[in-house]
């Protein structure tokens, strides 16, 4: 039991150490599941952590403790919650933090540091850790008397969950930690407001919103492009009523999958660097609403889709230095997406019965466009043969993950194949694929995650052999952490994205062959369940039996093409054309 959660008016005081009063706060937080590796420096917070039983998870490497906590948070809106020792610990969270940090989730990451008495006399361990990780988290608060521990790990929580959310580190000395201290009981409460996200929303300027909706309401064919930003402020029935009364269609990027519902009459699937009929309408669109998106090269095919200066771009984004970034903006709104959109269907709501009729036509055009872009890849949506064919598999997916279910993808070639060919059946963020930073290794961390947000939820994820082999020990963690989620090993016995990259290039590989490996005969000598597929039939069959396993992750090692011409997204990616200094995919 928390000592309060409410600011009173009190004299009172409890001694503790400091590390006891971050663990206060963090149970005044109600938060989730912690990841950490213990060191020295924290062995206090450890201690408060057990003597509490709040809930924490020993991890075997502190980037995946920190890819499993900002999974965590996508799927269930509320903070990540992380730790490591000082030095190599702290060190290890560089790339999940920038993760985080560019995709805007929240994370609340508490590290040991040395004991000031001896700080820079050579201490083992010793770094300059909070120099290291300051450009890779939103705020790095260190914290220099013990009397202010409650204050800033609030803080912490406020900076991380506020406009776009990100990581805050919280770096804690060694005397810090392990000191007692006389605290006032009315210390011990937080603002549970911050303890989810987005905690406080914006609004977009009023006059702002009235000539945006003008805009709006003179084009015929507008689009919406949806981003992160949707699901990070969780505007799907904003967004959802908008698009509906205004007939407009929905394009989505990697991260935004699942602004709508894929299987929306007005969903038109991802748009940049691959589409299936998105990009086609992007070239015929007469207005962008550009919602929760930044923009960036994937979405942009490499900054070259929006720019035609006479098409207005609004451009409904919380923070106002992104406008303009990559793409020029008629009218910023500046805001909370949920909030931008209401406002959007208010001002245009004596417009609804006119966009229904003008857009009538246009609207038409999605399901035939759709039609034709499924017969054209039916080759790769239902390839019989063996190998397995990355599209069949995602069609398998398609079939059997119910709606309530998520779908992680890592960050090689299984975000742009999900991101491209999975179709999630709700709004909501069902498809996480680590865009911030794309780090491959995210895929089994990430499904650990995200199985403790939604416990009873199928979890599935795809991760490339290479993003498997990264972060192997984390397997131990899931049987631990008795998470029953299903990783599907994408097994091409390569680097298959770089190998593919050099097919197109230069026809010969260099340092992108892996060994042949058996990864379900490796899941069970683990203790996890394994089952190995080569035969596309017997796919279903075995995503079926690994997601009635409920109580060990199960590993799918799905043998694929080992012909890097067969292994790129695009379905002519046989004849891909490769221009000097372009990246085609
Ligand atoms: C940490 C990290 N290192 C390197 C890369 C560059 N990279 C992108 S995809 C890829 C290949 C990954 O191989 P694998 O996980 O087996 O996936 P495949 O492409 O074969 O499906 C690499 C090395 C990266 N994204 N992240
Ligand atoms: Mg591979």
């Amino acid at each position: 039991m928390a000592l309060q959660n409410n600011p009173i008016d009190s004299a009172d005081t409890v001694t503790m150490t400091g590390a006891e009063a971050i663990v206060e706060i963090l149970e005044c937080a109600k938060v989730g599941p912690m990841f950490g590796m213990g060191g020295f420096q924290l062995l206090p917070f450890y201690e408060a952590v057990r003597v509490k039983g709040l809930n924490h998870h020993l991890i075997n490497d502190e980037r995946c403790g920190s890819f499993a906590a900002d999974s965590y948070a996508r799927v269930s809106g509320r903070p990540g919650i992380c730790d490591a020792t000082l030095g190599p610990g702290a060190t290890n969270f560089v790339t999940s933090l920038v993760e985080s940090l560019n995709a805007g989730i929240p994370q609340v990451v508490f590290i040991g540091d040395t004991h000031r008495d001896h700080s820079w006399k050579n201490m083992t361990q010793e770094s300059r850790q909070v120099d290291i990780l300051r450009p890779a988290a939103k705020e790095v608060i260190r914290i220099e008397r013990a009397s202010r521990v409650p204050e800033l790990v609030r803080r912490a929580f406020a900076v991380a969950t506020s406009g776009r959310p990100g990581p805050v580190v919280v770096d804690v000395p060694e005397d810090i930690a392990h000191d007692t201290y006389e605290y006032p009981l009315s210390d011990f409460w937080i603002d549970l407001t911050t303890t989810r996200f987005p905690a406080y929303r914006s609004r977009p300027d009023a006059a702002d919103v009235a000539k945006a909706a003008v805009a709006i309401a003179k084009s015929k064919r507008p689009l919406i492009l949806a981003g992160g930003g949707v699901h990070i402020a969780q505007a799907y029935d904003a967004l959802q009523a908008f698009a509906e009364a205004q007939a407009i269609p929905v394009a989505h990027t990697l991260s935004g999958k699942g602004a709508i519902a894929c299987t929306h009459q007005l969903s038109v699937g991802l748009f940049g660097r691959y589409s299936r009929i998105a990009n086609a309408l992007v070239e015929k669109a007469d207005c962008f609403i550009v919602v929760g998106c930044k923009m960036g090269e994937i979405a942009t095919k490499r900054f070259q889709l929006f720019n035609d200066p006479s098409i207005p771009v609004v451009h409904l984004e919380v923070l106002p230095e992104e406008i303009g970034r990559t793409t020029k903006s008629d009218f910023p709104l500046i805001g909370d997406a949920k909030c931008g959109l209401e406002d959007l269907t208010a001002a245009l709501s004596h417009y609804g019965a006119a966009a229904q009729r003008d857009r009538a036509e246009y609207i038409l055009e999605i399901a035939p466009r759709m039609e034709k872009w499924r017969n054209a890849a039916k080759d790769k949506l239902h390839g019989t043969g063996s190998p397995i064919g990355m599209g069949r598999m995602l069609t398998e997916l398609n079939n059997e993950m119910p709606a309530e279910s998520v779908l992680i993808a890592d960050g090689g070639f299984a975000a742009h194949w999900g991101g491209l060919l999975y179709d999630t059946k709700k709004a909501g963020r069902r498809f996480v694929a680590d865009r911030g930073f794309a780090s491959i290794g995210y895929g089994l961390p990430g499904a650990m995650g995200a199985q403790l947000a939604v416990p009873d939820q199928p979890v599935v994820a795809i991760t490339g052999d290479g993003g498997f082999n990264m972060v192997l020990g984390e397997l131990e963690t899931a049987i631990r952490a008795k998470t029953p989620f299903t990783l599907m090993i994408v097994n091409n016995a390569a680097s298959g994205y770089i190998k593919s990259l050099q097919h197109a290039m230069y026809g010969s590989y260099q340092s992108s062959d892996l060994v042949e490996m058996n990864y379900a005969e490796i899941a069970k000598s683990f203790g996890a369940h394994g089952i190995r597929v080569d035969d596309p039939e017997k796919l279903a069959p075995a995503i079926r039996e690994a997601n009635a396993e409920r109580s060990k992750p199960s590993v799918i090692d799905v043998v694929v093409t080992r012909d890097p011409a067969k292994m790129l997204p695009g379905v002519d990616s046989r004849t891909i054309k490769v221009k000097k200094g372009d990246r085609p995919v």
